[in-house]
């Protein structure tokens, strides 16, 4: 398998499938779609909607039912990073190679955008259902938003962020820290993996769960480590934010060697879980050592 075009394929689809679902820029509010589509149509890895895809077909599934899934989770994604780089938060001024949200078209315009992107998502989420065939995909469509919700909100992804921004600029013991990781970055990447794999009729998700959280933690530490040591040109977004916000991070608490040790030790129980599941696993496991090394 030729990894990097197999994951350009991938990563070309998700792209594809994105922009099928965005809101067409119309009507009174166009000015609202034209800064939640701006951010979206920006680019990133599209590291979520991969993952969803992709896991969708190692289970089995055939058809386009992970589709709107797959787009939802990039607008949740999406949604959270032009939240996080607001003034009132990060304050950062670059994201996927261009300026934020909030510099391009104000903040409230920004903030409207972001809680607008969070809930189109659900909006396209719930197409779902009118592409399920029988009742055990309406089943498996309404379990995979449930997944979605969940590790969206107070017990994911939010809740992650509002203990980060709470203890700004303190000193974090490890456990906390842990917290943080596991709730703002591994949550979504756990919803992604999970709710591809619900859709088509996996039964594994607790095993998938524990990869997600995996795969989530070494994602975070290697953007930690990113954050000292990547360039922002080939990021597309600003290093030494983390240093500027006061931020206890993986390398600030263990140190830069530890934290790419912690990587690549993670990487390894998250492959190790992978190689018990079904189906052709090659590409995400080429994924999840590609991610240990990432440079962007
Ligand atoms: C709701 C404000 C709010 C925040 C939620 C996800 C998050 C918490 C904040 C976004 C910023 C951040 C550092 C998140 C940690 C996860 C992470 C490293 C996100 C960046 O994801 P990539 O690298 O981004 O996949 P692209 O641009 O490639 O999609």
């Amino acid at each position: 398998m030729n990894f990097k075009e197999e994951l350009e394929k991938r990563t070309c689809r998700a792209e594809q499938v994105i922009r099928k679902y965005l809101p067409a820029e119309e009507g009174f509010s166009k000015n609202l779609i034209k800064a939640m589509n701006y951010s979206m149509e920006a680019g990133g890895k599209r590291l979520r909607p991969v993952f969803l895809g992709e896991m969708y077909h190692i289970f089995g599934g055939q058809e386009e039912l992970a589709e709107p899934f797959m787009a939802a989770i990039e607008m949740i994604h999406t949604h959270s990073l032009i939240h996080d780089d607001l003034p009132a938060i990060d304050n950062d001024e670059y994201r996927r190679g261009k300026k934020t949200t909030h510099i391009v078209f104000g903040e409230s315009a920004a903030i409207l955008a972001g809680d607008a992107l969070l809930n189109y998502a659900y909006e396209t989420a719930l197409k779902g259902f009118s592409l399920a065939k029988n009742s055990r995909e309406m089943e498996r469509t309404a379990k995979a938003l449930q997944i979605l919700a969940e590790k969206t909100g107070i017990r994911g992804m939010l809740g992650g962020q509002s203990v980060d921004v709470e203890n700004d600029g303190r000193p974090l013991k490890r456990e906390l820290l842990d917290y943080i990781y596991v709730n703002k970055t591994s949550a979504l990447i756990e919803a992604s993996l999970m709710a591809g794999a619900v859709l088509a009729g996996a039964e594994e998700l607790k095993e998938i769960e524990t990869m997600g959280r995996y795969i989530g933690l070494a994602f975070q530490i290697q953007d930690d480590i990113l954050d000292v040591t990547g360039d922002q040109e080939e990021l597309g977004k600003s290093v030494g934010s983390d240093e500027k916000n006061h931020k206890t991070t993986y390398v600030t608490l263990e140190g830069m060697e530890k934290a790419g040790q912690e990587v690549e030790r993670l990487t390894g129980e998250a492959l190790e879980l992978l190689s018990g599941f079904p189906g052709d696993k090659e590409f995400l496991r080429e994924l999840f050592l590609f991610l240990c090394t990432r440079r962007k």
